[in-house]
């Protein structure tokens, strides 16, 4: 019986650490872990032995509940608050309410800031040291509230800190691509947090834990639905539930959008039309705006997608995208609201290359905008791709702001079951020079808007998150909602950097941890690329869902659905002509790089495909020839991952035996999927190409035929009906 007793014990025990290493996972970047180092835990006992912290607002009470939480748990006693300002350790407080003598310290530095900006320095006060944590709003004492913790959570040492920060950029927005029935169109990672049925009333603790995460990174917008509209979304019933998540999210600073679906003046507001030059429906979108503020004061706007992809908009009436962006702005501002329009627009009926149209249809209309629209621009001219040259509308678009919008989903990534640091592929965007100001006129530079001097800049991620334990479905994909956040609030910062704090934040401060899964993360977008898309290779995953290859595919309704229309291999070679002999996309460019895409010789290799339609036999730099070199990256890629579980399996006396667990398992998925796309594609490529694979390359243990009949209907994140 008492063996009995102790078997049912440890059982339990065990299974409630399972459970406890799995909750682990939610926490994010957040886990606020002990401190191991002495050193470290004495040197922050010091520090926040007595905590000044006068929080008279629901922001300020956000941050210093975050403090309250954080502390005892990193540092293993509860927090020591004081209302003595003169005997604190830690003061954080807004600089308005700050004494003269303390304001007198960091003048300068709160001078430079911006309104969502903060300073955590070290000054003498008082004949001694003392932390100070100060901002001039309150949602920059947020913020800075966040990065002490952070800070604190990599045991960097603040003794003497310093530290000014502002972010560069004002809009920094996820985009949720979720319907209303909570499915998530392109989400890999479960179903939509937004548990409409049970709003308003019940607040789930994932709202709060979901914007904590986002405003740790500075994410301050965000956009509930689907950008394939459902008008439901604008009618009392919805806008009451809204109006719930919109409370939440404001005590951390983040702001609520909807997606506006163009005819909802007909679907839910019995008009017979709407043409934005009619002037009811003018008058509709007006009072909709006006219904909208009355609830949510801090409303910020409409995202819209209007005729893209069968999308309704203003053409419909012989309109443009300028009339219909401008009626929508005019009915926000007068409560501040912006329009954030999206330019991912390609006709069926316009056979021009689908990576001009945007360009084509948006560069006129360039300054016409009113001023609190937004063009959000993918980073790319195609969609979303492994990887693309930037888009040419960045830097072309000279009085218009733009904003970027990248998929933080993993659309055409493997989904959640690969691991791809995405920050590496933003980051290879927002460094790419356009020239269109001359050398150094970065996408980076026109994002955060100082190119051009705009007066709004964005920057936009389409969310992967869902209701998955762990949000993101791959814990290692949580690095990309992290990334993301960081690299919006400055879009400067090195994917090392990132990577780093995310993984000392996440698993460890240990170095032999940090070094070589920092490797794996920063080598992981080019090993997808290989196994996917090398060499510019682009748009050739099966169809409707994404899931996997399909080169072969040729028979969907729009030709450019087509992977045929973007790889055009035939026996001649392989390839988009997209230069002056081709579809001449390389003519929005600015010159200079126009003259570089047009030659191959002076293309990098990573686009040779986007731009060029070149024979099996050309020679690559490497000596190999094209067909060779496309078959030794796909095997490359193939050999990256293997890589990549000996580096997992290396980690393990670093991590718990569910964290190593978890994702060895992915990493298996993600090398069966590798060799799949490896096979599929030079099967198939080769038929054209009719040479033997090069040395090194594993034989395909399957045929052609077998790859093609593969068949996926319940693929996840696959296109619900679009009304
Ligand atoms: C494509 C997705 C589709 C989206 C579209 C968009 O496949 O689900 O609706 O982009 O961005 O990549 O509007």
């Amino acid at each position: 019986m008492k063996q009995f007793k102790i078997v049912i014990l440890l059982f339990t025990l065990y299974t409630a650490s399972v459970k406890s290493q799995h909750l682990e996972d939610y926490k994010l970047w957040l886990k606020y872990g002990r401190i191991e180092s002495k050193t470290v835990l004495q040197s922050y006992a010091d520090l926040v032995s007595q905590v000044y912290f006068p929080a008279d607002n629901e922001v300020l009470e956000n941050a210093k509940n975050e403090l309250s939480t954080a502390l005892p748990n990193m540092l293993g006693k509860p927090v020591a608050f004081s209302k003595n300002l003169a005997e604190s350790t830690l003061i954080i407080d807004r600089y308005d309410q700050l004494p003269n003598a303390l304001q007198k310290l960091i003048k300068e530095d709160v001078d430079n800031l911006n309104d969502e900006g903060y300073v955590i320095k070290t000054v003498a006060y008082n004949d001694k040291n003392i932390s100070l944590v100060s901002a001039k709003t309150n949602i920059g004492i947020l913020y800075g509230t966040f990065r002490l913790l952070n800070l604190m959570q990599m045991n960097e040492d603040l003794a003497g800190v310093s530290l000014a920060d502002s972010p560069k950029i004002d809009l920094r927005m996820l985009n949720h691509w979720d319907n209303l029935d909570r499915s998530i169109e392109r989400g890999y990672a479960g179903f939509s947090l937004w548990n409409w049925q049970k709003l308003p009333e019940y607040i789930d603790q994932r709202y709060i834990d979901y914007a904590r995460a986002n405003a740790s990174v500075g994410i301050n917008a965000t956009v509930l639905t689907n950008v394939n509209a459902n008008a439901l979304v604008l009618t009392p019933m919805y806008l009451e539930k809204v109006e719930a998540l919109a409370k939440v999210f404001r005590g951390y600073g983040i702001k609520v959008y909807l997606t506006a679906r163009f005819s909802a003046p007909i679907e839910i507001g019995n008009l017979k039309t709407a043409d934005p030059l009619n002037e009811e429906v003018q008058k509709w979108w007006s009072n909709k705006a006006k219904e909208i503020y009355a609830r949510i004061p801090d409303f910020g706007g409409f995202l819209v997608k209007a005729n893209s992809e069968g999308q309704p908009g203003p053409q419909k009436y012989g309109r443009n995208h300028v009339d219909g962006a401008n009626m929508m702005a005019t009915a926000l501002k007068p409560f501040g609201g912006n329009v954030i329009w999206r330019a991912f627009v390609y006709s069926e009926h316009d056979d021009t290359d689908r990576a001009k149209q945007a360009y084509d249809e948006f560069l006129p209309y360039d300054g016409k905008f009113k001023d609190n629209v937004v063009v959000q621009v993918k980073n790319g001219a195609i969609d979303f791709q492994p990887r693309e040259p930037f888009h040419p509308l960045f830097g072309a678009l000279k009085e218009t702001p733009i904003a970027m919008e990248f998929q933080i989903t993993q659309e055409y990534l493997g989904f959640s079951t690969h691991l791809v640091f995405l920050p590496k592929l933003f980051i290879e965007v927002l460094e790419a020079d356009t020239y269109q100001k001359g050398p150094g006129s970065t996408v980076a530079k026109v994002v955060d808007g100082s190119l051009y001097n705009n007066a709004i800049s964005a920057m936009a991620g389409v969310s992967n998150i869902g209701n998955d334990l762990n949000w993101t479905g791959h814990p290692f994909a949580q690095a990309n909602w992290y990334g993301f956040g960081r690299l919006a609030w400055n879009p400067y910062l090195s994917a090392d950097e990132i990577a780093e704090e995310w993984l000392r934040t996440t698993y460890s401060n240990d170095k032999n941890f940090i070094e070589p899964i920092k490797e794996m993360m920063l080598t992981s977008r080019e090993a997808v690329v290989n196994y996917m898309n090398p060499l510019g290779l682009h748009h050739i995953f099966d169809t409707g869902h994404h899931y996997g290859p399909g080169p072969w595919v040729d028979n969907l309704s729009r030709p450019d659905w087509n992977p045929i229309y973007y790889h055009k291999a035939d026996e001649n070679g392989i390839g988009f002509d997209r230069t002056d002999t081709g579809s001449n996309a390389t003519e929005q460019y600015a010159p200079f790089l126009e003259k570089k895409f047009n030659d191959p010789a002076t293309t990098p290799e990573m686009f040779l495909l986007w731009f060029h339609h070149l024979p099996w036999d050309y020679k690559l730099k490497s000596g190999n020839s094209l067909w060779d070199g496309i078959a030794l990256k796909y095997q490359k890629g193939v050999d990256q991952v293997s890589t990549m579980i000996a580096t997992w399996e290396n980690a393990k006396p670093f991590l718990t035996v569910h964290e190593y667990e978890e994702v060895k398992m992915l990493l298996q998925i993600q090398l069966k999927e590798a060799k799949w796309w490896r096979n599929a594609c030079l099967l198939y490529f080769q038929t054209f190409s009719k040479r033997p694979l090069p040395k090194g390359v594993e034989q395909p243990n399957k045929s052609l035929e077998e790859y093609r009949s593969l068949k996926f209907p319940f693929a996840p994140g696959i296109r619900p009906q679009w009304n």
